[in-house]
């Protein structure tokens, strides 16, 4: 059996529940028989041992089975973000070379020639209600069409992309052993058991919903409840059901804004877990002071899935992200030596063990740049070790702006700004945003005798960028501030513009 599929269901009973979506409520037992049925499809379509299985579907049951029975197969699980564009989608689908693209019906007439374009030669569609030409598929498999295929721990399970500070985003490989080994060790350190019933509100192209809470889930044999997204009224209204949530600070800054939402709402949950951004002491002491609960901050990256965690017995302090995970090293060090750094002092924060990814696909060189020689993966993100040993993110080395929970690579944003009419040159930062944590920015500074409106920007963004990514407000200064060395001071801008949303 596949070494991930085997390892989480190493311990599950086969007539308890896994998932609750709306009326419907399936066992592990189903979940076996279901996804082995949507496997004999993928091998009808021709998906063997290490092919690529690209997805771009709305949330759904079916997406999630989906996900495990191209574990099952031996396939690599490529899910990507609803919001990307067309012209964002061809490069992934060209890079990546999968043998079959699953996307949304709503978007198949756009996105054929787009998938065709990339060299991708099967489109089946999936849609949130379960129907579409995959479900054709399935329907028309043979029944005992899929055999177990054995995987090892080194194999991929998974290519998720990140984008970068420079150049096009990279596939960040995944192993079986990445996957397998931080679900047990959160499964254990959360205390994750049969009895729990997750409330799972995120989406599930990203590690935070797909990896951190399903299969931390999977590996317990708990249930989930499984809403198609996070909305408030949803999410109070089936509280009393559950026992464990995991969310984006903005999840709780929007509970927290409902007065609906109060301790006796939260009395049989006992946990509540965030992470994918830093969550603001002053969310975390508001929500205490509501529920009488403490947030559980950990912290991760897509490349090494969960780094640290605060702790579930003792202290979880707000604004720290805890302590390293079991079998997980984590070190300071100095950002350009990679040399360790007293505790206390900043450094960029290193990591090594086994959840850490393989390497970027097709890309050595990159892969090179980014791990020390002596096998430690460089986040990017600066922090320090406090007289506790927690480890608390102190900012970020990669120009990178975290919206909602998703990031957004100015480098990215800069480039199209910056080709539309009438702009001499732009810099995206990131803002203090009461909601998304951080909003997206554009400063930019016009060529003489122009005028390029906040509107002019936007429109003139969508379509080729996801619109998650697209500036909320748009600057116009007569220069851009820069250093001696001609560098944009984003952080002057940053302070300049720091009140920009507080209205
Ligand atoms: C939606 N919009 C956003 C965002 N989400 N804009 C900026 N940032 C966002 N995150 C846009 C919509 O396209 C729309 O734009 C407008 O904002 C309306 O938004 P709203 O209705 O408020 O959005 P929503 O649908 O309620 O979504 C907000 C959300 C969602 C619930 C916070 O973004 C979310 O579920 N985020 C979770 C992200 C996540 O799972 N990250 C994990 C990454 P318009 O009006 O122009 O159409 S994994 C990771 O980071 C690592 C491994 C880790 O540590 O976990
Ligand atoms: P991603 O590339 O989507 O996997 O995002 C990973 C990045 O999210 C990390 O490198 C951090 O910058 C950020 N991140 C994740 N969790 C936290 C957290 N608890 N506090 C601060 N930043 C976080």
């Amino acid at each position: 059996m596949a070494e991930l599929f085997r390892r989480l269901t190493a311990d599950v009973r086969d007539d308890a529940p896994f998932i609750l979506a709306g009326d419907r409520r399936i066992t592990y037992r189903e979940m076996y028989a279901l996804t082995a049925e949507i496997a004999a499809a993928l091998v009808a379509l021709g998906v063997k041992p290490g092919d690529r299985v690209a997805v771009q579907i709305e949330k759904s049951v079916e997406g999630l089975l989906l996900y495990l029975a191209t574990i099952r197969v031996g396939g690599v699980f490529l899910p990507l973000n609803t919001a990307y564009t067309g012209a964002e989608l061809e490069y992934f689908l060209q890079d990546a070379e999968p043998v079959l693209f699953v996307c949304d019906p709503a978007r198949s007439d756009a996105l054929a020639p787009i998938a065709e374009k990339a060299g991708v030669t099967q489109l089946e569609t999936l849609g949130a209600d379960g129907n579409g030409s995959l479900a054709d598929e399935i329907a028309a498999a043979p029944v005992d069409g899929f055999r177990e295929v054995a995987r090892d721990p080194d194999d991929l399970a998974a290519i998720l992309y990140t984008s970068g500070t420079t150049g096009r985003s990279k596939g960040a490989m995944i192993t079986h052993e990445n996957l397998a080994s931080n679900a047990e060790a959160l499964a254990e350190i959360w205390r994750f058991t049969a009895s729990d019933v997750l409330l799972h509100a995120l989406p599930i192209f990203h590690v935070h919903g797909l990896f951190t809470a399903t299969n931390t889930l999977l590996k317990a044999g708990g249930s989930m409840i499984f809403l198609p997204k996070f909305d408030v009224d949803e999410v109070i209204r089936r509280m009393p059901e559950a026992t464990a949530m995991m969310g984006v600070p903005t999840f709780y800054s929007r509970l927290l804004g409902s007065d609906a939402f109060t301790r006796e709402l939260t009395s049989g949950m006992r946990l509540f877990v965030s992470g994918s951004a830093p969550l603001s002491p002053e969310t975390h002491k508001a929500f205490s002071a509501r529920t009488g609960q403490a947030i559980l901050e950990r912290y991760g990256m897509t490349e090494t899935s969960m780094i640290t965690s605060n702790p579930y017995d003792g202290p979880r302090k707000p604004g720290t992200v805890g302590l390293p995970l079991p079998d997980v090293s984590v070190r300071i060090a100095d950002p350009e030596t990679g040399t360790p750094i007293e505790d206390g002092e900043v450094g960029v924060i290193e990591v090594k063990g086994p959840n850490v990814f393989k390497g970027y696909w097709k890309k050595p060189e990159k892969t090179a740049e980014e791990f020390r020689v002596d096998g430690f993966f460089i986040t990017g993100d600066l922090g320090y070790v406090d007289p506790d040993g927690y480890i608390c993110i102190a900012g970020r080395a990669k120009d990178l702006v975290i919206s909602g929970g998703f990031n957004v690579y100015p480098a990215e944003v800069e480039a199209l700004i910056d080709a539309l009419p009438g702009v001499k040159e732009s810099a995206v930062i990131g803002l203090p945003h009461a909601d998304f944590g951080e909003g997206v920015t554009a400063v930019i500074a016009v060529k003489p005798g122009t005028s390029v409106s906040e509107d002019d920007v936007r429109a003139g963004l969508s379509g080729s960028l996801a619109a998650f990514k697209i500036p909320k407000r748009v600057v116009t200064v007569d220069e851009l501030p820069r250093n001696t060395m001609g560098k944009i001071q984003k952080a002057a801008l940053r302070e300049i513009y720091k009140d920009l949303y507080a209205s």
